[in-house]
């Protein structure tokens, strides 16, 4: 049995397409059934639906041998025991510092302020700061950052941004851009040698689905 961890929404959304071009049907929407483990047009394959912050851990574990997880979701994760063989190209977008609009982060960053950033990715940003020499004091948030800046919490927040629609929403403009974002398949280094036979056809799949 091979088993693929996903989360509900756009990763679920953005793998059905691939999983496709590798000869997979999933037979139930996670969005309408309550199910947890979804049956595939495969008898080998399943689907496990976990929270994507949860993706890595059931692969680093083996308790699911493939999974799919955004960059931003892989590097709080830190990656032990992961193969990240591919980078699926889907739910893009960026990782990106967000201020007031009145603010001016330029001019506080020259001036050494200390400034206070609330963030669900507290290692991204400490690494990204870190390297530009600025001491910053890290809020960890589960969630809406864009609050933040609103009610005081924090000068700013590091969040990921597509559209840009929920930060103007807020009042918010971006200011710096940390890296670029995508959904990487990742799989359980053990389960790749013990089950290469049944895994392998499908990271080909997956590779020409991607490219
Ligand atoms: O929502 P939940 O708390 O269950 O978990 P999650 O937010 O981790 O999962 P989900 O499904 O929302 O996101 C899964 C993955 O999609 C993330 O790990 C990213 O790699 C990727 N992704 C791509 C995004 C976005 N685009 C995105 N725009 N994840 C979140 N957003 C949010 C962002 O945090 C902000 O609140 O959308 C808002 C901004 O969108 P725009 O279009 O207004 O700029
Ligand atoms: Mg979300």
């Amino acid at each position: 049995m091979i088993t693929i961890a996903l989360s509900k929404g756009r990763i679920f959304d953005e793998t059905l397409p691939l999983l496709k071009a590798a000869g997979i049907a999933v037979r139930e929407n996670p969005e309408t059934s309550r199910k947890l483990i979804l049956g595939t047009s495969r008898r080998d394959v399943r689907v496990i639906i976990v929270r994507a912050a949860d993706v890595p851990t059931y692969v680093q574990y083996g308790a699911a041998d493939l999974g799919v997880a955004g960059k931003d979701v892989l590097d709080e994760h830190g990656g032990q025991g992961l193969y990240q063989p591919l980078d699926l190209k889907i739910a893009r977008c960026r990782m990106m510092v967000a201020v007031p609009q009145d603010f001016d982060y330029q001019r506080a960053a020259r001036q050494g302020a200390r400034l206070r950033v609330a963030t669900k990715y507290v290692q991204t940003a400490r690494e990204h700061f870190g390297a530009k020499g600025m001491h910053v004091d890290l809020i960890k948030l589960y969630g809406s950052m864009e609050l933040a800046p609103l009610t005081g919490l924090a000068d700013a927040i590091v969040d990921l941004v597509s559209t840009g629609k929920t930060l103007k929403a807020n009042h918010l403009k971006a200011v710096e851009e940390i890296a670029p974002v995508s959904a990487r398949l990742i799989v359980n280094q053990a389960a790749l040698k013990l089950k290469r036979s049944a895994i392998q056809p499908l990271l080909d799949a997956f590779a020409r689905a991607a490219a």
